[in-house]
């Protein structure tokens, strides 16, 4: 009976990102006949959209993937960190595999999602008039999907070509010999930075929080390890492993506090962690780094004299690595570099403190901050980040929930997979959270981040506190920061006690 209803039915899950992919394949499993809703016009979600020059992952390709072994064991990556480009072959790559686009509905963005009571079913409208009726609603937004974009004076006047970081031009946009100005020195921001420098005649970067970004430590991704690895069953041991570390990474924080290392240790492991850059200074430091503001600033001390000592300008010292931290090292996702702060050394690249000459409007032809400088370019890149979280899923208007998730996504849609079997086993139709649960929910990110030192950051989109300018709604942490252990282990626990925190009918 319940098959029937969820055939007739079927199961909508909003958008063709990474888990959006992996979640169709997982229900299709369950012989439910899923569709995909997307947006954009094709697979890959968060790489579909961003195509900035340099666009590349922050995290090493062999965590990068679906743990399917039918998916892993005939791709080969190229870099140790892919391009967006690399990551958008091995999504067609997937889609070849698996054969996932059959059920996707592209260039359809969904406009509105109403729960109707009697007959337990969404009411999914979309933007190009499709209206639909589905028992269970996914929604794989992702984070970081919907751009911010700051609310300056007169922007619309800027009679130059302006887009935001996520919005690059495909066609029709030739860099060399322009005067370009990039607000936001962000993950994206480093990224256009580094790699636009040397094209453009004129780089203005307009920077408000100084970026504590890590090298990269960039390398191809040897052909004969990864054939090695699959033979040794390395990928299966790597997947395994993963979700018992806190932060869904290859490396874990140090056993032992900081400040119970000897000072030769400290050392030793920070200049270690440094060559083998990436995440390890960041994800595999001392566990009170991130709330011992005294053992922060060791760690950021150490930061600052590397970086300092990369950039030739004294005068630039102050503004891209300043003696007193801009927030405390690590409590904002560092970008991850290759030769940034080397840019700023060039002829053809001058940085603005919006800090120290905020900028007062947009004109036709550049920026006015204050004091009366007029910055010109032709052509103005927003590289200011995202509504985090929840911004794409507000869009939807939703009537009904609120989630608050974080990033292991394979096994998060194992956890909704399994819900809509134990659903459709009992001939369920409704799935509620129970509004205490939400809350308790709620505390527990809140009590877990008190307790640590994100507070100490102006701005910052796992709070929601970036989007101060446009102020869409509180700021507090919507991340869950407890690492991937705890969060399991709750998911698996509600699951265990018959979804206990939610209401079923
Ligand atoms: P981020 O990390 O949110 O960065 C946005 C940047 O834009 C950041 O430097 C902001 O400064 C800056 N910003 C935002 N609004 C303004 C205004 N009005 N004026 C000046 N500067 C501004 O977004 P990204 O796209 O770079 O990276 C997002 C994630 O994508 C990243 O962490 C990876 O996981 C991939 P602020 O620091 O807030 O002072």
């Amino acid at each position: 009976k319940s098959t029937l209803h969820t055939h007739k039915f079927p199961p909508i899950s909003i958008s063709a990102g990474f888990a959006g992919l992996y979640q169709l394949y997982r229900l299709r499993a369950l012989g439910l006949s899923v569709k995909i809703f997307e947006a954009a016009s094709g697979i890959g979600g968060t790489w579909h959209i961003n195509r900035y020059p340099g666009v590349r992952t922050d995290c090493e390709a062999v965590i990068y993937q679906y743990d399917l072994e039918e998916v892993w064991k005939d791709w080969t990556w190229k870099d140790k960190y892919p391009s967006g480009e690399e990551i958008q072959a091995y999504f067609r790559y997937v889609d070849h595999k698996l054969d996932l686009k059959r059920d996707i509905y592209f260039n359809t963005r969904v406009t509105g999602a109403k729960w109707d009571e009697p007959s337990h079913l969404w009411n999914v409208s979309t933007a190009s008039g499709l209206f639909v009726r589905a028992r269970f609603l996914i929604l794989c937004t992702g984070s970081l999907s919907k751009p911010l974009i700051p609310n300056i004076k007169d922007l619309s006047t800027f009679e130059g070509r302006c887009f935001h970081s996520s919005h690059w031009p495909q066609e029709g946009l030739d860099l060399t010999g322009k005067h370009v100005a990039v607000i936001g020195t962000g993950s994206s921001g480093i990224q256009v930075i580094e790699n636009i420098a040397s094209q453009v005649r004129h780089l203005t970067v307009f920077q408000r929080t100084p970026n504590l970004a890590l090298p990269i430590n960039q390398s191809r991704f040897d052909e004969k390890e990864q054939v090695k690895m699959k033979e040794m069953d390395l990928y299966n041991h790597i997947f395994r492993r993963l979700p018992q570390t806190f932060a869904g990474f290859l490396y874990e924080f140090q056993p032992i506090p900081f400040t119970s290392a000897t000072t030769e240790a400290q050392r030793l492991l920070w200049e270690s962690q440094w060559k083998a850059g990436g995440f390890h200074f960041w994800l595999g430091n001392y566990p009170d780094i991130f709330s011992d503001e005294t053992v922060n600033r060791e760690a950021y001390a150490f930061w600052r004299s590397k970086v300092r000592a990369r950039i030739r300008n004294p005068a630039l010292h102050e503004k891209l690595a300043p003696i007193i931290p801009p927030h405390p090292f690590g409590i904002k996702q560092p970008g991850l570099e290759q030769g940034y702060f080397e840019v700023f050394d060039r002829e053809n690249v001058s940085l603005v403190d919006v800090k120290e000459t905020p900028i007062e409007q947009v004109t036709p032809n550049g920026l006015a901050v204050r004091g009366g400088t007029i910055h010109t370019f032709d052509i103005l890149v927003l590289a200011t980040g995202f509504d985090s979280f929840t911004g794409a899923i507000i869009d939807i208007d939703i009537r009904l929930q609120r989630p608050n998730s974080t990033s292991v996504i394979p096994r998060q849609s194992d956890w909704i997979t399994d819900c809509l079997k134990f659903l459709q086993d009992n001939d369920y139709t409704r799935i509620e959270t129970k509004r205490d649960a939400e809350e308790a929910w709620r505390y527990l990110i809140l009590e877990i981040a008190s307790k640590r030192l994100w507070h100490k950051c102006e701005s910052s989109w796992y709070t929601g506190s970036n989007l101060a300018s446009t102020n869409t709604r509180p700021v507090e942490m919507l991340a869950f920061s407890g690492g991937l252990p705890l969060y399991l282990e709750k998911c698996a626990e509600a699951a265990d006690n018959g979804y206990q925190g939610f209401e079923l009918s």
